[in-house]
């Protein structure tokens, strides 16, 4: 789905060659989606950076090694949730006025995390462990994309429940994007983080099917989930659109076998997980405050299942039964 008019080659770690804005000749220059540029921290830890120029239109080598490929995925991830934002949910940008944020790479030293930052309108990334796994996919670039759509929209308190629901409008936009672009080794997955080996043995950060293979996360709602740390109270809400999108049970999509419980032990048929980001982000935009939690996401995404699909239709039933499958009623 990914496309460009740009000409510039980018040899990326994670999403193999890509198709990179880069205008004037050459810098990572992304003229065609807000003017979104990518910066070199190198090493550091403030201010801008330098922006990425180029003698070639050829960038990065598909190695850590050479910086600039870490650059090439995050303009790319940038692009593609750009493009994502555009002709999925008709959005102009992450503030719908076409203007791009930028992005930093080389953050610190074998820094593993990245952000996103409201104060710089920016991403951040940081070169991960022993400076060889850049925190630079596809799924974490839109995670962090994401986080300025959510401080745009509804701007969702980043503690308690309505914390948990930002990390997990980002790990599903993350995610979305990832099946949006199925390029090349990007075939889309429910699982985030699973490429840049953050655990040292391949497994992956979180898990949308069933969160608390993570061994941290909540699979359902309980009066207690608002006390844990955003990156795990995400995983009811992570876990309601994987069911939304899927159902419950065992299943294999692109190679990896999912399977998903419920709390009521119900069963549950998906509505595919385009019409279920659809109602995440109308609900999102539309209905969601800085102060939402569980309960009033539950009514926030029926209502915009209703306005969608109808009240009474079949994606607005399912919204009902993937929360009460999560334990939200
Ligand atoms: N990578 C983390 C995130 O986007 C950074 C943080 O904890 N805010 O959630
Ligand atoms: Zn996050
Ligand atoms: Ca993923």
């Amino acid at each position: 789905a990914y496309e460009s008019i740009e000409t510039g080659v980018g040899n990326t770690e994670y999403s193999g060659q890509v198709t990179l804005g880069t205008a004037p000749s050459y810098s990572l220059n992304d003229t065609a989606r807000g003017g979104h540029k990518t910066y070199d921290l190198a090493g550091g830890t403030s201010g801008t950076g330098t922006l990425f120029t180029n003698s070639t239109d050829v960038w990065g080598n598909g190695l850590a090694t050479n910086r600039e490929t870490a650059a090439a995925d995050a303009h790319y991830g940038a692009a593609v949730t750009w493009d994502f934002y555009k002709n999925e949910l008709g959005r102009n940008g992450i503030r719908g006025d076409g203007v791009a944020a930028y992005s930093r790479v080389h953050y610190g030293n074998a820094y593993v995390n990245a952000f996103w930052d409201d104060s710089c309108f920016c991403m951040t990334y940081g070169d991960g462990t022993g400076n060889t796994h850049p925190l630079t996919s596809l799924d974490v670039a839109g995670h962090e994309m994401s986080h300025g759509l959510t401080s745009s929209t509804a701007n969702l308190r980043y503690s308690g429940e309505s914390g948990g629901l930002n990390e997990a409008t980002s790990d599903i936009l993350g995610t979305s994007v990832e099946f949006y672009a199925a390029n090349g080794s990007d075939v889309g997955d429910y699982l985030i983080g699973e490429k840049i080996d953050i655990n040292g043995n391949g497994t992956p950060l979180r898990y949308m099917d069933k969160p608390s293979k993570d061994g941290k996360s909540a699979d359902y709602w309980s009066k207690s989930v608002g006390r844990l740390n955003v990156h795990y109270s995400s995983g009811p809400a992570n876990h309601f659109f994987y069911l939304l999108s899927e159902g419950s049970g065992t299943k294999t999509i692109n190679g990896v076998t999912y399977n998903s419980p419920t709390y009521d032990s119900s069963t549950l048929t998906g509505i595919g997980r385009q019409k279920a980001y659809k109602i995440w982000y109308k609900a999102l935009s539309t209905y969601m405050t800085s102060s939402t939690g569980y309960s009033g996401a539950r009514t926030a995404t029926l209502s915009a299942a209703s306005d969608l699909y109808g009240s009474g239709s079949a994606e607005y039933n399912a919204v009902a039964a993937a929360w009460k499958a999560i334990n939200v009623k």
